[in-house]
């Protein structure tokens, strides 16, 4: 990486298809700075160019903290014009995350703030663990969520509580997040990148281009009409016809074995 605060590395030697990126900032709680948001911009950039990327896990590594949000000493120096311009470029990269070919897992340990709420959703899914908080506090700074809150949370939980959560600024633990629809899941503390992978070794045994292009129907579907993502879903459907994967999968299904796919 070309960030020292982001990390990117496969799972292991047998689990190569499952990258995991790992915010590593300790002593900023993993704020995003000018530094750590290259870090990202790269990272996302390098994972959405590997066809042999199956599955990604946004992690820290920092202990109690997923990512305190953007880096509010920075900010403190910065004039208008520059707050504008870092503040685009953090909605490009959660673009960027958000529009992965692949399937993304935000592993939520500790506090997801701010930024740092608005990167994990932008990923697919998330888990937590119970000692998690999570929060948007913008309006207590007198600002808005500014990379993607306001649109994103009401998609995930609908207008009423994203409203309030906005609003009040209000932080909520891990089994409240569950119940509100923030996170799939809630681990006991330490245990929810265990969660995570387990989901992500389930996503990478599927056949990697069916991954893909249900991630891009489902994406892209939800912007348009049910009759135009309808096509959308056949177009998708079209484009895994014709791969060696489909066929292995059925051969697999005859002989009743595993399938092993290559993604082609
Ligand atoms: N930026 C910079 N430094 C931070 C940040 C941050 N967001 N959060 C923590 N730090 C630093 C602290 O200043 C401290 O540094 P130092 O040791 O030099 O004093 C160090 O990290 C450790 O922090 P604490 O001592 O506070 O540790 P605690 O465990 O007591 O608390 C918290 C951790 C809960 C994370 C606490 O630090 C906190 O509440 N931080 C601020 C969280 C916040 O409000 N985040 C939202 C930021 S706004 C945002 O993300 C908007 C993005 C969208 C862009 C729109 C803008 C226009």
């Amino acid at each position: 990486s070309i960030s020292d605060s982001v990390k990117l590395r496969r799972l292991s030697d047998s689990d190569s298809g499952i990258i995991v990126l790992n915010l590593d900032r300790p002593g900023a709680k993993n704020a995003i700075g000018k530094d750590m948001l290259k870090g990202l911009q790269h990272s996302f950039e390098t994972v959405n160019r590997d066809p042999s990327a199956n599955v990604m896990m946004l992690c820290s590594s920092v202990p109690k903290v997923f990512c305190a949000g953007a880096d509010l000493k920075e900010r403190k120096t910065m004039i208008p014009s520059e707050v504008r311009s870092f503040v685009s470029s953090l909605r490009s990269t959660f673009t960027l995350l958000e529009e992965l070919p692949i399937p993304t897992i935000a592993v939520i340990e500790g506090v997801a703030l701010g930024g740092g709420l608005e990167m994990a959703l932008s990923c697919d899914i998330r888990i937590c663990a119970e000692d998690s908080t999570m929060g948007l506090p913008e309006t207590g700074l007198a600002i808005i969520p500014g990379a993607g809150g306001t649109q994103r949370l009401p998609r995930l939980v609908g207008k009423s509580i994203a409203k309030e959560l906005i609003f009040t600024g209000r932080r909520v633990g891990g089994r409240d997040a569950v119940s509100l629809g923030i996170v799939s899941y809630c681990s006991p503390p330490g245990e929810a990148q265990f969660k995570a992978i387990e989901i992500a070794r389930e996503i990478n045994e599927k056949g990697p281009l069916a991954v893909r292009m249900a991630k891009r129907a489902i994406n892209e579907g939800f912007e348009i009409d049910m009759a135009s993502a309808l096509a959308l879903e056949e177009e998708c459907y079209d484009k895994l016809l014709n791969t060696k994967d489909r066929l292995e999968g059925l051969a697999a299904f005859a002989e009743k074995r595993k399938p092993r796919y290559n993604g082609d």
